[in-house]
This record gives structure tokens, C-alpha cells and sequence, in this order.
């Protein structure tokens, strides 16, 4: 079996790049660890920069994104009871987010792979690169008891933290950045109204709290928890009520609760692997970076890879030139390293620091104070969150 492209992994990285290459007449093959069900049953992110709904649209998938889709214009802080909008549209002369879950995102990416005929290996085991820095790289691998080897240009390695495409580049090739943060959010997805039309980030003395939402009848929630927590620990009226416990009070009295359809902790990492591209072997998203949910910037940094990538496919197969695929990784890499820096600021700033008990955590606490209060009573203070919140442009190839 022979492609132009192969991509690991059909979360949203590797569904977006595979349907955007095919528009561009580029042939792709997805190979995928698990099954389609299982991908759409992960609840993550929510909010959608611009740049994403974008790309989005030009890959020919926006069409039920625009219909049922939010457009956030403003994103609200919280601390010390007090609430203070940061307007994302009036502060950024008029960009704004997209309230559209990543499940939905997936699933339209998905039908119009189906509706293309564009082969899918779902289900898949012992996937293996081999020769990705010759010029005639292949990846192996089982579905149904039966081995394929598929043999291609180039292989987009797509399959999140967990996979198998970073580590397939030598240790002594790469260098890893990472911080693991003392605590975790623990989520919650209910269908009842949201509380509030905007999203609020709530600091509080009992931790970190967030109000999101699906739709006008779907709500998500998080609360900052201890990594040593596990979600049989939460009943849902005992997330309800320490939710309730971190809500400034106006909210608080309007929330209107229910039980949950899903619930989940996700620890919070702060992660780079440098270079992103091995050969013919480029990192997209999660495989190459994972920042700590507070910033909403995972998922807008795999869409900014993929239109990367996108470009330079582009490039190399309409007009053969094979150099511009070194760019990949630097292009990439500052607007991650804006996206991480955005991301590691928000979460310190956001959330309790104090279970480390140490004087040095008292310090740091005061630090972020002091630093949430400069940001937010100025409008430049205000403006620096919102530009960075809507997300930063993307990058052309030179
Ligand atoms: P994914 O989604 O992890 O998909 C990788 C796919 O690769 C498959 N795979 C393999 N396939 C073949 N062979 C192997 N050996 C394989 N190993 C793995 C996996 O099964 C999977 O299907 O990575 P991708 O596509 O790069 O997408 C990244 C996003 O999923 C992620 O960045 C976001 O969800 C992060 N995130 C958020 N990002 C935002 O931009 N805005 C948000 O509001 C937001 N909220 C969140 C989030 C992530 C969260 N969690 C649970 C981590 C909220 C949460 C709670
Ligand atoms: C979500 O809706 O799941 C969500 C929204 C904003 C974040 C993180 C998660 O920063």
C-alpha cells in the first residue's frame, strides 16, 4: 500500500490535516489506535480561536460549526467575589472565540472523511515507523490479525502524548521541556442550562473553578483538585457543592445543577519536544507539545501545526520544492512557546498553590496576586490577556 502522507493518529490533528491535504488533492492514509466511537467519547476542549474556525472552514467543515457554534465575545475573570470582564472583541479591534466542542469538531471531520472515501485504519496495533529520515519512509502495522505496511513521502505524526511517533525520533535528537503541576481538573458535563453566557476563571482560597458550557442546554465544568484524587472520590452533589463553594455569589445563586454524563480528571503539564520534525517525520499537536487547560490553547495549537503543515505539503507537491520542509519546526515552535508561556501564566495566576505548604508557596501566591490585580484594573492589562486569549496569528512560510 503506498501514500503521499501518512498520518498517525484521527483525533483532531490528523483529521483536520488529512482533509485539508485531500482538498488540496494530496493523497493520506490515517492509521488509529483505537476506534471512532472511543474518539468521540473524550470530552476536552471547548473554545475555538478564530485562526481554528478559519481553517476549519477552508477545510470545507465549518458549515455546521457557524450554525450551532457560540461566538464568545468577552471571557470573565473571577477572584475575591469580584468579576471582571476581559471583552475580547472590543480590546482585540474585533476578534473573538467560538464556543464548539472538540467532540463536534472531530465528528464533522470524521463524516467528511467518510463522505470523501479517504481510508481510516481505526482499531489499529503495533503501529511502527521505520526510515522516517530516508526519502522513502513506511509505517507497519496490525488491524483485524492482518499486517500492512504502508509506504509514503512523508508521516505526520499526529497520535497525541501517548503515541508512538515521538518516540520513534532518537533521544539523543530531541530535547524535552516539561512541568507537571501539583493538581488536576476534575470536569464534569451535565446537560442544564449554562450559568453564565461567558465563561468565568474563577480564583479562589479553595482552589481554581471554570464555568463552560457546549450549548444553550449543556454545560462544563471544572474544578482545580489534588492529583491524589480520583473521580470515584466526587459524587456529583459533592462537585456541585464545592463548585458552588467557589463561585463568586451572584453566580452561585443562579446555578442550576444536575447529573453528570460525564466526569474526569486531567492532569496539567506543561510539555515541549524540540524540534518537531525528524527527517520526514513532522510532530503535529498533542505528539509534539501539551499545555495546562486554563489558556483554552491545546487544540488551537494543533490547528496552527496542521495549517503548518498544510502549507508546506502544499509547497512540496505543487511546486517540488523539498527545502521548505525544514521550516516546519521553527515556524511551529514560536507560536507554541506563546501558547505554553500564555497557558503556564494563566494556570499559575488562577490557581491555589498552597497544598505545596511551603513559604516559598505563600510567596508565590502573593506574586500572583498582585499580578492578577495589575492585569486586570488596567485596560493594557486587559488587552495583553484578550490578545492573547483570541490567539495570536498564524505564521506564513518564508
Ligand atoms: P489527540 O486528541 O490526543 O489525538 C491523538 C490520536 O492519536 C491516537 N493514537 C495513536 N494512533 C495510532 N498509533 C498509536 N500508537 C497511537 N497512539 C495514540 C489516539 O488514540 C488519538 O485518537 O491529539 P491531537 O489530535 O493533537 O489533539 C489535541 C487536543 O486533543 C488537545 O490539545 C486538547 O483537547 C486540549 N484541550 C483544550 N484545547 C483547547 O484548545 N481549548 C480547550 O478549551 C481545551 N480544553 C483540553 C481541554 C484538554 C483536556 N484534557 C482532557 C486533556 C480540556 C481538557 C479537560
Ligand atoms: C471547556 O469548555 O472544556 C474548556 C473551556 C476553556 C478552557 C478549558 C476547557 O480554558
Amino acid at each position: 500500500m503506498k501514500t503521499q502522507v501518512a498520518i498517525i493518529g484521527a483525533g483532531p490533528s490528523g483529521l483536520l490535516l488529512g482533509q485539508l491535504l485531500a482538498k488540496q488533492g494530496i493523497d493520506n492514509v490515517i492509521i488509529e489506535r483505537v476506534s471512532g466511537e472511543y474518539i468521540l467519547g473524550r470530552i476536552r476542549a471547548g473554545v475555538l480561536e478564530q485562526g481554528m474556525t478559519d481553517l476549519l472552514r477552508e477545510a470545507g467543515v465549518g458549515e455546521r460549526m457557524d450554525r450551532e457554534g457560540q461566538v464568545h465575545k468577552g471571557v470573565e475573570l473571577a477572584f475575591n467575589n469580584k468579576r471582571v470582564q476581559i471583552e475580547l472583541e472590543k480590546l482585540t479591534g474585533g476578534n473573538t472565540v467560538m464556543v464548539y466542542g472538540q467532540t463536534e469538531v472531530t465528528r464533522d471531520l470524521m463524516e467528511a472523511r467518510a463522505e470523501k472515501g479517504l481510508t481510516t485504519y481505526y482499531e489499529s496495533s503495533n503501529v511502527v515507523l521505520h526510515d522516517v529520515k530516508s526519502a522513502t519512509p513506511y509505517v507497519t502495522f496490525e488491524q483485524n490479525g492482518k499486517e500492512h505496511r504502508l509506504e509514503c513521502d512523508y508521516i505526520a505524526g499526529c497520535d497525541g502524548f501517548h503515541g508512538v511517533s515521538r518516540q520513534t525520533i532518537p533521544e539523543s535528537s530531541r530535547k524535552e521541556f516539561e512541568r507537571v503541576y501539583p493538581f488536576g481538573w476534575l470536569g464534569i458535563l451535565s446537560d442544564t442550562p449554562p450559568v453564565n453566557d461567558e465563561l468565568i476563571y474563577c480564583k479562589t482560597d479553595r482552589g481554581f473553578a471554570m464555568t463552560s458550557m457546549r450549548s444553550a442546554t449543556r454545560s462544563r465544568y471544572y474544578i482545580q483538585v489534588p492529583l491524589t484524587d480520583k473521580v470515584e472520590d466526587w459524587s456529583d452533589d459533592d462537585f456541585w457543592t464545592e463548585l458552588k463553594n467557589r463561585l463568586p455569589d451572584d453566580v452561585a445563586e443562579r446555578l442550576v445543577t444536575g447529573p453528570s454524563i460525564e466526569k474526569s480528571i486531567a492532569p496539567l503539564r506543561s510539555f515541549v519536544c524540540e524540534p518537531m520534525q525528524y527527517g520526514n517525520l513532522f510532530l503535529v499537536g498533542d505528539a509534539a507539545h501539551i499545555v495546562p487547560p486554563t489558556g483554552a490553547k491545546g487544540l488551537n495549537l494543533a490547528a496552527s501545526d496542521v495549517a503548518t503543515l498544510n502549507k508546506i505539503m502544499a509547497r512540496v507537491y505543487q511546486e517540488g520544492d523539498k527545502e521548505c520542509v525544514n521550516q516546519y519546526s521553527e515556524i511551529c515552535l514560536r507560536r507554541v512557546w506563546h501558547g505554553e508561556r500564555f497557558s503556564w501564566w494563566m494556570t499559575n495566576m488562577l490557581h491555589d498553590f498552597s497544598d505545596e505548604g511551603s513559604k516559598d508557596a505563600e510567596t508565590h501566591e502573593r506574586f500572583m496576586s498582585s499580578e492578577l490585580n495589575f492585569y486586570t484594573d488596567t485596560e493594557e492589562g486587559r488587552r495583553v490577556i484578550a490578545m492573547q486569549y483570541v490567539g495570536l496569528p498564524y505564521e506564513d512560510l518564508k
